[in-house]
């Protein structure tokens, strides 16, 4: 057998053995994998649908309007209002070629800071995106929700030209109609990136960024349960700028096979089955969260509205490297993690966050939640 597939299977055993609590990863289907895995990875598609640089594109024209139109009936969109790029590479790059849509370099721009569950793409020092434009950042209050108003004091200060509502490491609920409110307050576009939450919001199980963003960004691999790929969507009036930062700005030829998956996820996502699916994995964090506080674990908010939860591990003396490390040994992975006002570096921060999106697809319900939790106290207690 070649090196590749015998790692490949190591692979499959390793997913197959452990408990995966990382909340931004999931099992794709059998199908989305035979599309990932197609002969639309042997095209060349530069440029969007019928409008290609190369010849031999009729069925990637057809998959790419398919797979558009899957987007608008998943967001519940119209393509009268909103325009759908389906060929960023990853979720780094939607942000990056949103923002060179309708920023001009050095322009400024409010989002949430790593520290308290923002992601490096808004703007974090050491991303290109905090080098080329100007971040300013809001976070969350000592209670560990954002703060609103704080937000608005900060916008109406600093004057950003757009605002981003998103997270990666938040447990609680975005209100988008309030973001709307602030950045229209001071003539701001709102970006929402909804990477983590996309597949609550398509279950209706987190309220939608839609009417409210102007741009909405996401991956499609998280709660979304697709292959490594992202989506744009905009306002008609931004589109064109924004496809052409997507190509020729960044990137070059899209990932058709990826794209194939994309819509092969996005039709799952569109059946009763995936409503139920999305429900339980909340519930899940919600059975999850209450075990771990019973146990008393300190919760970052003190609990989830969503996917994932925040362990603050200081009580127990712990760092976010030595958790992760200690539940990996015994076959629960999870992500070490900054918590709000953290004192801690990122590579061994105070926290570690948990997500229920690959246990649930794996059938696990709140009683399995509940064995966890009390696995995870009793690993962590261990000297
Ligand atoms: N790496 C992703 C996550 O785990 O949240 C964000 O890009």
């Amino acid at each position: 057998m070649s090196k590749i597939f015998e790692i490949l299977k190591k692979e499959e055993k390793r997913q197959r053995e452990v408990i995966n609590l990382i909340p931004s990863e999931n099992f794709v289907s059998e199908d989305v994998l035979k599309a990932l895995g197609s002969v639309f990875t042997n095209k060349y598609a530069e440029g969007k649908s019928h409008h290609r640089y190369y010849a031999g594109n009729q069925y990637v024209d057809e998959l790419e309007d398919e797979v558009t139109e899957l987007v608008y009936r998943a967001f519940d969109i119209h393509k009268d209002e909103y325009s759908v790029n389906v060929q960023p590479y990853s979720g780094s790059i939607a942000n990056i070629a949103a923002y060179f849509g309708v920023l001009n370099l050095n322009d400024e721009v409010l989002s949430m800071s790593l520290e308290h569950g923002g992601h490096l793409t808004h703007g974090h020092s050491v991303s290109i995106t905090g080098k080329v434009f100007e971040f300013e950042h809001y976070g969350v209050g000592e209670d560990g929700f954002i703060n609103y108003d704080h937000i608005q004091e900060i916008a109406k200060r600093f004057q950003p030209k757009l605002i981003i509502a998103g997270t990666s490491a938040y447990p609680r609920n975005l209100d988008f109609k309030r973001f709307k409110d602030i950045a229209s307050s001071v003539n701001a576009l709102l970006m929402a990136d909804i990477a983590h939450i996309a597949g609550l919001v398509v279950g209706g199980v987190h309220p939608s960024p839609f009417p409210y963003a102007d741009i909405v960004t996401t991956t499609t691999h998280k709660t979304l349960r697709g292959p490594r790929s992202a989506l744009i969507v905009s306002r008609k009036n931004l589109s064109e700028s924004i496809d052409k930062a997507v190509f020729p700005g960044i990137q070059g030829g899209p990932h058709m096979n990826a794209v194939a998956g994309v819509g092969v996820a996005l039709e799952e996502a569109l059946k009763p089955e995936f409503k139920e699916y999305i429900n339980q994995v909340v519930k899940n964090a919600k059975a999850l969260a209450d075990e771990l506080k019973k146990l008393g674990f300190k919760l970052s908010s003190d609990g989830t509205d969503n996917h994932l939860l925040l362990i603050d591990l200081t009580p127990m003396g712990l760092t976010g490297q030595q958790a992760s490390d200690k539940l990996e040994k015994e076959g629960i992975i999870v992500n070490k993690n900054m918590i709000p006002f953290d004192t801690r570096k990122p590579w061994d921060p105070s926290g570690i966050r948990l997500g229920t999106p690959a246990v649930t697809t794996q059938g696990m319900k709140e009683e399995d939640m509940i064995k966890i939790a009390r696995k995870i106290k009793d690993i962590l207690a261990k000297p």
